[in-house]
């Protein structure tokens, strides 16, 4: 009855130098001891867990300008566009788990090499989208989106390890929900280009039911197309997601996160999604750890179709008592 895709593609993505903090590669590990792969299966999918990529840890990379880690984020973003194009084409719904968002690099890029036609939502409480010129912290989970906007191709320098990719999304194809923390250059960057984003504030005001109405309003206006969902755990509030490098008061409601997701699974477009930024070496102990990643396995299985209202098997009528 629904054009859902029919099997699932895992792949774990266990790196963290697009930011300074250790811990962030154990994501994927943590993720799938929260059950993943035993919540997927139960939704009617065919998983295919492909593992965890194996990056090369390179010994000598220093920064370029102030860009840190540039080779290794380059280099694991090209492995990482390679599987994920690979997944893709082969027909599955690519769920990779990171690491950090400069992952998103790769598993977009990868995507768009069998999607050119995609759409992204970004949920995050930061915007990603600092060039290297504007990153006050020369970090690179802070700067994937700069480095697929076509707009952005003159503000992009040559990085090394970075030649492979050329940007391949307009900034009319993506829109931003849960920002709360933007950079000044950031903040520049969105509104000069006109990109729809909704902060919490804006969350505040509409709720996040209209908030959904109006990012399919946008980016399926001329036509249905295939999403993108890059998902950052620090995009819940702190209370609810502690074990995270940047986290940031103020930031979604369980509730509000099950609400989005529900939407895009509902929406039958959903061909790749990002689960990134979970770090267990963060969390203030086990609990703090268990809670963070079992709610990245539940923003999964609600991407991928598990509702809050039960799953609609067809039974012939309700058991009897006896
Ligand atoms: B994440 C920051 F300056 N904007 O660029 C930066 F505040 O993937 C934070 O969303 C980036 O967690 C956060 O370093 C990256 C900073
Ligand atoms: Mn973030
Ligand atoms: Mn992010
Ligand atoms: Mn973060």
């Amino acid at each position: 009855t629904q054009s859902r895709a029919q099997s699932v593609a895992v792949l774990g993505a266990p790196f963290s130098r697009g930011q300074k903090r250790g811990g962030v590669e154990h994501g994927p590990k943590v993720i799938r001891e929260a059950g993943l792969i035993e919540r997927l299966s139960g939704l009617d999918y065919s998983v295919h867990d492909f593992g965890d990529l194996s990056f090369q840890h390179l010994e000598k990379d220093e920064p370029y300008m102030d860009v840190k880690f540039p080779r290794s984020v380059g280099a694991a973003n090209k492995m990482l566009s390679g599987a994920a194009s690979r997944a893709v084409g082969a027909g599955h719904t690519l769920v990779m788990l990171g690491g950090d968002h400069s992952l998103a690099i790769g598993s977009v890029s990868g995507h768009a090499q069998q999607c050119p036609d995609l759409c992204l939502i970004w949920v995050d409480a930061h915007a990603d989208i600092n060039t290297p010129m504007t990153s006050p912290s020369g970090n690179l989970h802070g700067q994937p989106v700069s480095f697929m906007l076509k707009e952005l191709t003159d503000k992009i320098p040559a990085i090394p390890g970075f030649s492979w990719m050329k940007p391949f999304l307009s900034s009319r194809d993506l829109v931003y929900i849960g920002l709360r923390d933007v950079d000044p250059g950031e903040r520049n960057i969105l509104k000069d280009l006109g990109i729809q984003y909704f902060t919490m504030r804006d969350i505040d005001r509409m709720g996040i039911q209209r908030v959904m109405e109006m990012t399919f309003d946008h980016l399926m206006a001329r036509k249905q197309r295939p999403i993108h969902l890059s998902f950052d755990i620090d995009a819940f509030d702190p209370s609810l997601a502690p074990a995270t490098g940047t986290p940031v008061n103020g930031g979604l409601t369980y509730r509000e996160g099950m609400y989005i997701t529900e939407e895009i699974h509902n929406t039958g477009l959903l061909s790749a999604m990002d689960l990134v930024e979970v770090n267990p070496e963060l969390g203030a102990n086990r609990e703090a750890v268990e809670a963070t990643a079992s709610l990245a396995v539940n923003v999964i299985a609600s991407s991928l179709g598990q509702t809050r209202e039960g799953a609609h098997v067809s039974i012939d009528e309700i058991p009897s008592a006896k």
